[in-house]
């Protein structure tokens, strides 16, 4: 298959973003001059993807009734809610991105007007999902977006993925266009972590799934 290589920028948005983000991750905004000049590269289809929460989203701490309901320190047990044997433990966190607000916007820095499309993820209250892909269920899957399909539509062989949080959606988004077959690498530089201590166990994460990890001064961008 020829290269075709599609740029996939995660939840760069507002709540991931210090100063007032919600959720900010430590760097968060820094991150937009290295992923504006990957957009000015000629990646065959560039796609933002925006977390896209209901207020009532089953991630919100707040949502949830003491004493386990402390964002960032407590987890919660999801069943999938199409197969109540198949759960998941999920960390709960401080309401962020949620539908129409200030919050849930792709921070202005960004050079929106080079994106192709925006893919929203995570409107089902009922299920986390930090892939930009599905759900982590998969007997059935709950929720799916559209971005599998427009890859693979634009018959796209490598995605490079960037952007928030690098333990969370990037990660999560990297491993699963792994599994749908493209060739799949993550740009470091353009990526910021909730928790950078936990960056040596997704690299591993990375390499067990085949995502491999390259720099902005990458061939494999350039080719
Ligand atoms: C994310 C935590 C909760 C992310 C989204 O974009 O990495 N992290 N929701
Ligand atoms: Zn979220």
């Amino acid at each position: 298959m020829s290269f075709k290589p599609a740029l996939v920028i995660v939840d760069l948005q507002e709540d991931f973003c210090p100063p007032n983000g919600s959720l900010a991750v430590p760097g968060g905004r820094e991150i937009a001059s290295k992923v504006n000049y990957l957009l000015s590269l000629p990646f065959a289809l560039k796609i933002a993807t925006k977390d896209f929460h209901p207020q009532d989203h089953i991630s919100f701490a707040s949502n949830h009734p003491p004493p386990n309901n402390k964002p960032f320190e407590s987890f919660f047990t999801i069943k999938n809610p199409l197969n109540p044997e198949e759960t998941d433990t999920t960390r709960l966190w401080p309401d962020h991105c949620v539908q129409g607000t200030p919050g849930s916007e792709l921070i202005p820095e960004l050079e929106v007007a080079k994106v192709h499309h925006i893919v929203e993820k995570g409107q089902d209250k009922r299920v986390e999902m930090y892939s930009a892909f599905a759900d982590p269920f998969t007997n059935p899957t709950v929720s799916r977006s559209k971005l599998a399909d427009v890859l693979h539509e634009a018959k796209i062989s490598d995605v490079f993925v960037v952007g928030l949080a690098t333990d969370y959606c990037v990660k999560f988004t990297a491993i699963d266009s792994a599994k749908e077959g493209f060739t799949t690498h993550v740009v470091g530089e353009a990526t910021n972590a909730v928790d950078p201590s936990s960056l040596d166990e997704v690299y591993k994460d990375f390499d067990k799934a085949g995502v491999s990890l390259v720099g902005m001064d990458s061939e494999a961008i350039k080719k």
